[in-house]
Protein backbone atom coordinates (compact mmCIF):
# COMPACT_ATOMS: atom_id res chain seq x y z
CA UNK A 1 0.00 0.00 0.00
CA UNK A 2 1.63 3.43 -1.00
CA UNK A 3 -0.42 5.30 1.60
CA UNK A 4 1.87 5.69 4.10
CA UNK A 5 2.41 8.85 6.65
CA UNK A 6 1.21 9.80 9.83
CA UNK A 7 -2.41 8.94 10.19
CA UNK A 8 -4.71 12.04 11.31
CA UNK A 9 -8.18 9.98 13.17
CA UNK A 10 -11.27 11.88 12.52
CA UNK A 11 -12.96 14.90 14.48
CA UNK A 12 -15.96 12.92 14.47
CA UNK A 13 -16.12 10.37 17.31
CA UNK A 14 -18.45 8.11 15.92
CA UNK A 15 -16.01 8.08 12.64
CA UNK A 16 -13.14 7.26 13.91
CA UNK A 17 -14.35 4.94 16.16
CA UNK A 18 -16.21 3.30 13.65
CA UNK A 19 -12.17 3.53 11.65
CA UNK A 20 -10.68 1.57 14.54
CA UNK A 21 -12.98 -1.35 14.77
CA UNK A 22 -13.28 -1.77 11.41
CA UNK A 23 -9.66 -2.12 10.68
CA UNK A 24 -8.74 -3.96 14.39
CA UNK A 25 -11.23 -6.48 13.75
CA UNK A 26 -10.01 -6.85 10.08
CA UNK A 27 -13.49 -5.65 8.80
CA UNK A 28 -15.57 -8.08 10.57
CA UNK A 29 -16.81 -5.47 13.00
CA UNK A 30 -18.50 -2.19 12.35
CA UNK A 31 -18.70 -3.05 8.72
CA UNK A 32 -22.34 -1.41 8.48
CA UNK A 33 -23.71 2.50 9.02
CA UNK A 34 -24.96 2.14 12.65
CA UNK A 35 -27.95 0.01 13.13
CA UNK A 36 -28.75 -0.11 9.02
CA UNK A 37 -27.49 -3.10 8.59
CA UNK A 38 -26.47 -1.45 5.17
CA UNK A 39 -22.25 -1.93 4.35
CA UNK A 40 -19.49 0.44 4.43
CA UNK A 41 -16.10 0.66 3.54
CA UNK A 42 -13.12 2.54 4.62
CA UNK A 43 -11.17 4.84 2.18
CA UNK A 44 -8.09 6.23 2.99
CA UNK A 45 -6.86 9.68 1.47
CA UNK A 46 -4.02 11.90 1.72
CA UNK A 47 -5.09 15.36 2.73
CA UNK A 48 -4.29 17.89 0.05
CA UNK A 49 -3.35 20.40 3.07
CA UNK A 50 -1.94 18.63 5.91
CA UNK A 51 -0.63 15.49 3.54
CA UNK A 52 -1.41 13.46 6.76
CA UNK A 53 -3.59 10.36 6.16
CA UNK A 54 -6.81 10.18 6.76
CA UNK A 55 -9.37 7.29 6.43
CA UNK A 56 -13.07 7.38 5.88
CA UNK A 57 -16.03 5.49 6.25
CA UNK A 58 -18.27 5.06 3.27
CA UNK A 59 -21.43 3.48 2.27
CA UNK A 60 -20.08 0.08 0.06
CA UNK A 61 -21.47 0.61 -3.69
CA UNK A 62 -19.56 -1.95 -5.32
CA UNK A 63 -20.09 -3.47 -9.26
CA UNK A 64 -17.75 -5.47 -10.66
CA UNK A 65 -14.75 -4.72 -8.46
CA UNK A 66 -14.97 -1.42 -8.93
CA UNK A 67 -16.66 1.12 -6.14
CA UNK A 68 -18.54 4.24 -6.17
CA UNK A 69 -17.45 7.15 -3.43
CA UNK A 70 -20.42 9.19 -3.16
CA UNK A 71 -19.88 12.62 -1.13
CA UNK A 72 -22.79 13.39 -0.04
CA UNK A 73 -22.29 14.38 3.82
CA UNK A 74 -25.72 14.02 4.25
CA UNK A 75 -26.94 16.57 1.61
CA UNK A 76 -25.06 19.44 3.37
CA UNK A 77 -24.25 22.38 1.08
CA UNK A 78 -21.06 21.88 0.97
CA UNK A 79 -18.45 18.74 -0.32
CA UNK A 80 -17.28 16.79 2.76
CA UNK A 81 -13.37 17.90 2.53
CA UNK A 82 -12.19 14.14 1.61
CA UNK A 83 -13.65 15.29 -1.87
CA UNK A 84 -10.47 17.54 -1.71
CA UNK A 85 -8.43 15.12 -1.31
CA UNK A 86 -9.62 12.83 -3.75
CA UNK A 87 -9.35 15.94 -6.55
CA UNK A 88 -6.04 16.76 -5.42
CA UNK A 89 -4.33 13.40 -5.46
CA UNK A 90 -6.56 10.43 -6.92
CA UNK A 91 -3.50 8.04 -7.32
CA UNK A 92 -3.13 8.30 -3.18
CA UNK A 93 -6.04 6.70 -2.55
CA UNK A 94 -7.25 2.68 -0.66
CA UNK A 95 -10.24 0.87 0.11
CA UNK A 96 -10.69 -1.51 2.37
CA UNK A 97 -13.90 -3.63 2.24
CA UNK A 98 -12.96 -6.57 4.53
CA UNK A 99 -9.27 -8.13 5.96
CA UNK A 100 -7.37 -6.12 3.78
CA UNK A 101 -7.20 -2.80 1.98
CA UNK A 102 -6.04 -2.53 -1.41
CA UNK A 103 -4.99 0.52 -3.64
CA UNK A 104 -7.19 2.13 -5.77
CA UNK A 105 -7.31 4.78 -8.59
CA UNK A 106 -10.39 7.20 -8.73
CA UNK A 107 -11.78 9.62 -11.29
CA UNK A 108 -14.91 11.63 -10.93
CA UNK A 109 -18.00 10.71 -13.14
CA UNK A 110 -20.18 12.81 -15.36
CA UNK A 111 -23.28 12.23 -17.38
CA UNK A 112 -23.92 8.89 -18.36
CA UNK A 113 -21.38 6.69 -16.35
CA UNK A 114 -22.71 8.98 -13.58
CA UNK A 115 -25.81 8.09 -14.04
CA UNK A 116 -24.97 4.07 -13.58
CA UNK A 117 -23.17 4.64 -10.81
CA UNK A 118 -25.59 7.05 -9.00
CA UNK A 119 -28.50 4.36 -9.54
CA UNK A 120 -26.30 1.33 -8.15
CA UNK A 121 -25.69 3.70 -5.37
CA UNK A 122 -29.10 5.02 -4.66
CA UNK A 123 -30.00 1.04 -5.11
CA UNK A 124 -27.47 0.12 -2.53
CA UNK A 125 -28.10 3.17 0.19
CA UNK A 126 -31.64 4.82 -0.47
CA UNK A 127 -31.05 8.16 1.25
CA UNK A 128 -29.09 8.92 -0.88
CA UNK A 129 -31.72 10.24 -3.21
CA UNK A 130 -33.10 12.77 -0.69
CA UNK A 131 -29.61 13.91 0.19
CA UNK A 132 -29.54 14.72 -3.03
CA UNK A 133 -33.21 16.25 -3.50
CA UNK A 134 -32.57 18.00 -0.54
CA UNK A 135 -29.35 19.87 -1.89
CA UNK A 136 -28.40 22.59 -4.79
CA UNK A 137 -25.27 21.22 -4.63
CA UNK A 138 -24.55 17.96 -7.20
CA UNK A 139 -23.24 15.75 -4.81
CA UNK A 140 -20.47 14.41 -6.89
CA UNK A 141 -19.54 10.45 -7.36
CA UNK A 142 -15.93 9.00 -8.06
CA UNK A 143 -15.40 5.77 -9.21
CA UNK A 144 -12.56 3.60 -8.01
CA UNK A 145 -10.44 1.19 -9.93
CA UNK A 146 -7.91 -1.35 -8.07
CA UNK A 147 -4.45 0.54 -9.30
CA UNK A 148 -3.14 -2.95 -10.82
CA UNK A 149 -6.52 -3.88 -12.85
N1 LIG B 1 -20.08 10.44 4.15
C1 LIG B 1 -20.34 10.59 2.81
O1 LIG B 1 -20.12 11.68 2.27
N2 LIG B 1 -20.82 9.54 2.05
C2 LIG B 1 -21.09 8.32 2.59
O2 LIG B 1 -21.48 7.39 1.88
C3 LIG B 1 -20.84 8.14 4.00
C4 LIG B 1 -21.07 6.93 4.66
C5 LIG B 1 -20.72 6.76 6.01
C6 LIG B 1 -20.87 5.52 6.66
C7 LIG B 1 -20.46 5.37 7.99
C8 LIG B 1 -19.91 6.46 8.68
O3 LIG B 1 -19.48 6.30 9.95
C9 LIG B 1 -19.77 7.70 8.06
C10 LIG B 1 -20.17 7.87 6.72
N3 LIG B 1 -20.02 9.07 6.08
C11 LIG B 1 -20.32 9.23 4.75
C12 LIG B 1 -19.40 10.23 6.79
C13 LIG B 1 -17.92 10.33 6.37
O4 LIG B 1 -17.20 9.30 7.00
C14 LIG B 1 -17.33 11.69 6.73
O5 LIG B 1 -17.31 11.86 8.11
C15 LIG B 1 -18.12 12.81 6.09
O6 LIG B 1 -18.27 12.57 4.70
C16 LIG B 1 -17.40 14.14 6.27
O7 LIG B 1 -16.10 14.01 5.70
P1 LIG B 1 -15.05 15.21 5.94
O8 LIG B 1 -13.78 14.80 5.23
O9 LIG B 1 -15.65 16.52 5.58
O10 LIG B 1 -14.81 15.10 7.51
C17 LIG B 1 -14.38 16.23 8.28
C18 LIG B 1 -15.19 16.26 9.55
C19 LIG B 1 -12.91 16.03 8.63
O11 LIG B 1 -12.45 14.91 8.74
N4 LIG B 1 -12.21 17.15 8.77
C20 LIG B 1 -10.82 17.12 9.21
C21 LIG B 1 -10.62 18.18 10.28
O12 LIG B 1 -9.59 18.11 10.99
O13 LIG B 1 -11.51 19.05 10.40
C22 LIG B 1 -9.87 17.42 8.04
C23 LIG B 1 -9.88 16.27 7.07
C24 LIG B 1 -8.99 16.48 5.85
O14 LIG B 1 -9.01 15.66 4.95
N5 LIG B 1 -8.19 17.59 5.81
C25 LIG B 1 -7.35 17.84 4.65
C26 LIG B 1 -5.87 17.69 5.01
O15 LIG B 1 -5.01 18.27 4.29
O16 LIG B 1 -5.55 16.97 5.96
C27 LIG B 1 -7.67 19.23 4.09
C28 LIG B 1 -9.04 19.19 3.46
C29 LIG B 1 -9.37 20.57 2.86
O17 LIG B 1 -9.16 20.73 1.65
O18 LIG B 1 -9.76 21.45 3.66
Amino acid sequence: MSLTGNYEPSPSEWVRNQVAEYESSGGSKANTLLDTGMPVVIVTTRGNKSGKIRKTPLMRVEHGGEYALVASKGGAPDHPVWYYNLVADPTSVAIQDGPEPFDVVVRQLSGDEKSTWWDRAVAAYPPYAEYQSNTDREIPVFLATRENS
